[in-house]
């Protein structure tokens, strides 16, 4: 038998990955993966970097994805390290976000045998993964693997009629696990042709209806040359864009239709709605989700509108296909009333939003409206779940900069945010800032390993409420329960200052606007901004906003 058979297998599905144009590859430390780990290193096409804690890793790869759209890979041992995926397997899921789990495994034999190390890992992630792929003992018969391979790749990327999401390769390793480094097996790939992946067609024989009377929605969208479709197509049917935070239209493109604070005014405007128009997913604004849940008319249109959403109208097609067919085939609308009135409520409200600063009002809202009025260089900004979307959505303006925005909203959890700004930042010539609530930066602490070992330019901005804020605007917070704090806020009592010392990193704590001139400077490493905040003080002055808000609008 040949001596280095788990060593030529690795080789093999490496040169597969490779071929394809894969080139990030997350990899956890273990002793299973061993050929798997001296195949993908040994390969200088690829960008490998070691990864402790397999949850952080996974978000990290995720994180990668979401910039490049080219599915990272992100490889562990056998055991309980496999199960450490889920979450991020969960996020890639929803959010649509290409992933390649690779677990090493046991031979099948060993399952339920007591063995050490050895959990059942068939179909482990279940129905959250677009495949799962289970490959034979290394053999010295290779010929099944590329086909095996290669069609779950193109799960991986999306098909016609699924989006783009992860998929799991699980690869059980007899030992001896590795006899020597050498590869002594030629690899063919290059005589065998890669198929194309089927491509989502667009359909000619849509049916566009009266769009008349409209206002369009836009969620998270993740096709940035979708926008300017979308704003045409605004542009003709006189149609409001409300624009999601996520929506990469809100501080993109600065235009009259625009509607960024809707969710302070929605409930007071003088709607007469035939139909909505809805693009992305669905927004982070309760009061909107209600107008879209409850009007009678919402048509969705999106690739894949039937995945993970409830929505009874719709047409599976690209944005920018469905908005020039919509121009072509409709008459604009000159007397679409809903402008009108979505805007002159925007208008009144504008000027209070732009003036209201740090120095004057702190709290989370203002602060991130503050920080994307400071940035003066094409940025990605990863913006955090709870409180950190919620006020970005309530309190910031309609801009024009080059903001590239991401986020976790698939399944919103706050674990894996650090690692997958992180990601978010890895090959990336741009500046980049992720902003968090304290828990979910100490939740994944662990990710900030990563930028000890790599250069990651990236500032982590910290709203530093002490806990989870968001739960003091629950009911719960108003019954004064004695073990709220306890068992809901949870505060840390960390301080923050010593967690960027342990990583040797930059920190410099948001005492007013000033200090946040220095989210411009250039720096290859990452830097900790600290906001700290009551939230007691941070609700009442929130108040303070939304009673001005009350004000001008009944003026
Ligand atoms: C993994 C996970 N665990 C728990 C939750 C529930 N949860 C939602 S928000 C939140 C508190 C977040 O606190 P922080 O990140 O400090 O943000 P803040 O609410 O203060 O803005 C928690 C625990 C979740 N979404 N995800």
């Amino acid at each position: 038998m040949n001596n280095n058979i788990n060593l030529n297998w690795a080789n093999q599905i490496a040169n597969i990955l490779d071929s394809l144009g894969i080139k990030d590859i997350c990899i956890c430390p273990g002793s299973r993966n061993t050929p798997l780990t001296i195949a993908f290193t040994n390969n200088s096409n690829f960008r490998c970097t070691s990864h402790i804690d397999e949850r952080s890793a996974a978000f990290f790869a995720l994180g990668i994805s979401k910039k490049s759209k080219i599915p990272s890979v992100v490889i562990s041992t056998s055991g309980t390290a496999v199960a450490n995926f889920f979450p991020a397997i969960i996020e890639s899921n929803l959010s649509r976000n290409p992933l390649i789990v690779i677990t090493a495994d046991r031979p099948a034999y060993l399952t339920n045998t007591g063995e050490n190390q050895t959990i059942n890992q068939q179909n482990i992630f279940g129905t959250h993964v677009r495949k799962f792929q289970d490959l034979d003992l290394p053999s010295n018969n290779e010929e099944g693997i590329y086909d095996k391979i290669v069609s779950s790749f193109n799960k991986a990327i999306g098909t016609s009629k699924s989006p783009p999401g992860p998929i799991h390769i699980n690869i059980p390793f007899e030992e001896p696990l590795i006899k020597n480094l050498s590869n002594n097996q030629k690899t063919v790939i290059n005589e065998i042709s890669i198929p194309k992946s089927e491509k989502f067609i667009n359909d000619n024989n849509i049916n566009i209806p009266n769009l008349n009377d409209s206002i369009i929605v836009c969620g998270e969208i993740k096709e940035k040359d979708s926008i300017d479709h979308i704003l045409k197509l605004s542009e003709h049917l006189n149609a409001p864009i409300l624009a999601d935070p996520t929506s990469k239209i809100r501080y993109s493109n600065k235009h009259k239709n625009i509607i960024s604070n809707y969710n302070l005014f929605l409930d007071r405007a003088d709607l007469n709605l035939n139909i909505i128009i809805r693009f992305g997913r669905k927004p982070t604004s309760k009061l909107l989700c209600n107008l879209l849940n409850n009007h009678k008319n919402t048509l969705y249109v999106d690739r894949y509108p039937q995945f993970n959403d409830n929505t009874k109208n719709t047409i599976a097609c690209d944005i920018k296909y469905f908005s020039k067919l919509a121009i072509d085939r409709t008459d604009s609308n000159n007397d679409n009333n809903n402008l009108n009135s979505l805007v002159s409520l925007q208008r009144k409200i504008n000027s209070l939003i732009e003036s209201i600063d740090i120095n004057h009002n702190r709290c989370e809202g203002v602060l991130i409206n503050n920080i994307l009025d400071t940035i003066d260089t094409p940025t990605n900004i990863f913006i955090g779940n709870s409180m950190a979307i919620r006020e970005m959505d309530d309190l910031t303006n309609n801009i024009n900069k080059k903001i590239n925005i991401y986020c976790n909203r698939g399944a919103s959890g706050i674990d894996g945010l650090v690692s997958t700004a992180l990601g978010i930042s890895k090959n990336s010539n741009k500046s980049n800032i992720s902003i968090l609530g304290d828990l979910s930066f100490y939740h994944d602490m662990n990710g900030l390993l990563s930028t000890t070992q790599m250069d990651l330019n990236i500032k982590f901005v910290i709203l530093n409420n002490n806990g989870g804020g968001i739960f003091s605007k629950l009911d719960i917070a108003k019954l004064n329960y004695d073990k709220f704090e306890k068992f809901w806020t949870t505060p840390l009592n960390l301080d923050i200052k010593k967690i960027a010392d342990l990583y040797n990193l930059e920190y410099i704590e948001i005492k007013n606007h000033n200090d946040l001139k220095r989210l411009n400077k250039k720096n290859t490493k990452a830097e900790i901004f600290d906001y700290k905040i009551n939230i007691k003080e941070s609700i009442k002055n929130k108040e303070e906003i939304l009673t001005k808000v009350d004000k001008i609008l009944k003026d």
